[in-house]
């Protein structure tokens, strides 16, 4: 029987492939495979799993703060031809062949980068390649560090991330705080704002050679003057991890940390609404100029690009690289800019709505896309609350707020956003979303009081018939509002 490969060669004249073997045409690799089949066919297992996930994305409301709905485009990008190729190296300088096209990608890529941040390209340079946000930091770390070397970042518990030397009293959990020496600065427990105050007086003591200016779950505007002047005073590098607001930086609706730091880490999935992966940016030229008039040049450039690849990295991912090129494309118009500006509306009204139905937000407000809200004085923790928005399609993450202990049973929720935004929401719908998210917990709040731990919480929400009812009722309700709304990529 003829396979279609072989049916559409005989139309455009193409010579035949000749099947090498002369036994049966079934047992031949070439008569077998066409490179056109289809998942459909070859995987419906994992086909209705990739059906049900979109089915829940389309159908929720997405609030974890840290994502997005990425454009069809980008996701065409990564789906492509792009992830076949090997391109360890960079530019020009590859350790494989058939490399013409993927160095323009990545040269776009980093044009286009440093185009969108407004940066010189004499003053700054930016490698495409980390992976993601934890990798782009760990390259920072082992380009300017030695092992063993002090570092300074916001404790995780207080809004930082792991990856910024995370460690408790009994472990230390991030490889950031095994290879390196850690002490963390806090927020302030009244204000919810960094204590900078503190923070110099440690870093004095400390003597740290590297601060990173970056947050995971803080709803303020960092300070970056303040930490370039903290970082002078005990000559330490200035990390700044922009992960969280990466896109409210390239659309220029809040302040840019490159007016201030040395090095500036970025994932690209979060407010940027790329593919997933990371960029670091350093410094070029001079770094400071001495009494004498001497010049100190920055050294970061090869730095960098040797921690990330042959240091810490393998092969880049071409197709990621690819699609962050057209996704900072995106992020240079001027539709991305309102979209953020809307970003920061959306968040305001959310957190004012919960505000004004007794919840406590960490720090009082927003500045940016996200809220903190400690749910203690509701009654309820992160844990049980993530768990019953979940049942009801609202989706969100348990957070720690100022003085909360344990990661597992934090005493807040972030909820951020960037995702609905991206969906179409408005001032009036993230009302709605507030209302809904309030229900929910009214719910869980029920639950709890009929249970005695997390445990018999979690499965009193799954076997209680009245409390069953409940959920379906706002589930469906939560449903049909979400679906409403555009989902980006919904027809592929
Ligand atoms: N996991 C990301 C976040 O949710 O903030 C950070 O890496």
């Amino acid at each position: 029987m003829l396979s279609s490969l072989a049916r559409s060669r005989s139309l455009l004249h193409l010579p035949k492939v000749i099947c090498p073997t002369s036994v049966s045409s079934k047992n031949c690799i070439r008569c077998k495979w066409t490179g056109k089949e289809e998942l459909a066919d070859q995987d419906p297992e994992l086909l209705e799993l990739l059906k049900k996930e979109k089915h829940r994305q389309i159908h929720g409301l997405e609030l974890i703060a840290s994502e997005n709905f990425t454009s069809k485009s980008v996701m065409e990008v990564v789906g492509s031809c792009l992830t076949n190729k090997y391109a360890e190296g960079y530019p020009g300088a590859r350790y494989y062949g058939g490399n013409v096209y993927i160095d323009q990608i990545e040269n776009l890529c980093q044009n286009r980068a440093l185009e969108c941040y407004r940066l010189d390209p004499k003053r700054w340079g930016v490698n495409v390649q980390p992976y993601s946000g934890s990798p782009a930091n760990m390259a920072v770390y082992t380009a300017v560090l030695n092992p063993h070397d002090r570092i300074m970042g916001q404790d995780l518990p207080d809004g930082g991330h792991l990856t910024h030397g995370f460690m408790t009293d009994a472990r230390r959990i991030s490889a950031t705080s095994i290879y390196f020496e850690s002490m963390p600065y806090k927020i302030n427990p009244e204000t919810g704002i960094v204590d900078y105050d503190k923070l110099h007086e440690t870093a004095r003591l400390f003597r740290p050679r590297l601060i990173i200016a970056g947050t995971s779950a803080y709803s303020r505007l960092l300070d970056y003057k303040r930490f370039r002047e903290i970082c002078d005073d005990v000559n330490a590098y200035l990390l700044a991890d922009m992960a969280h607001i990466s896109g409210l930086v390239a659309a220029d609706v809040i302040p840019s940390p490159f007016d201030y730091a040395d090095l500036v880490s970025t994932t690209t999935h979060k407010t940027l609404r790329g593919p997933r992966a990371g960029m670091i940016f350093f410094r070029k030229g001079v770094r400071s100029v001495n009494k004498k008039g001497e010049e100190t040049l920055y050294d970061l450039e090869k730095r960098v690009n040797n921690a990330v690849f042959p240091g810490l990295q393998g092969g880049p991912h071409q197709h990621k690289i690819g699609a962050l090129a057209f996704a900072l494309k995106e992020a240079m118009s001027d539709e991305f800019k309102e979209y953020q500006i809307q970003v920061m509306k959306n968040a305001k009204v959310l957190g004012q709505t919960l505000t004004d139905k007794g919840y406590k937000l960490v720090s009082g407000g927003t500045d940016n896309h996200l809220i903190l809200v400690d749910l203690k004085s509701k009654g309820i923790d992160g844990a049980r609350a993530e768990r019953i928005l979940e049942l009801c399609n609202i989706t969100t993450n348990k957070n720690t707020c100022p003085g909360d202990k344990s990661a597992m049973t934090p005493g807040g929720v972030r909820l951020g956003a960037p995702a609905l935004t991206t969906r179409g929401l408005v001032e009036a719908d993230f009302v709605k979303v507030a209302e809904l998210l309030d229900r929910g917990i009214q719910i869980g709040l029920e639950a709890k009081a009929k249970t005695k731990n997390l445990k018999t919480y979690r499965a009193f929400l799954l076997e209680n018939e009245e409390i069953q009812e409940k959920i379906k009722a706002l589930k469906t309700e939560v449903m049909a509002f979400a679906s409403q709304f555009n989902m980006p990529g919904k027809d592929l």
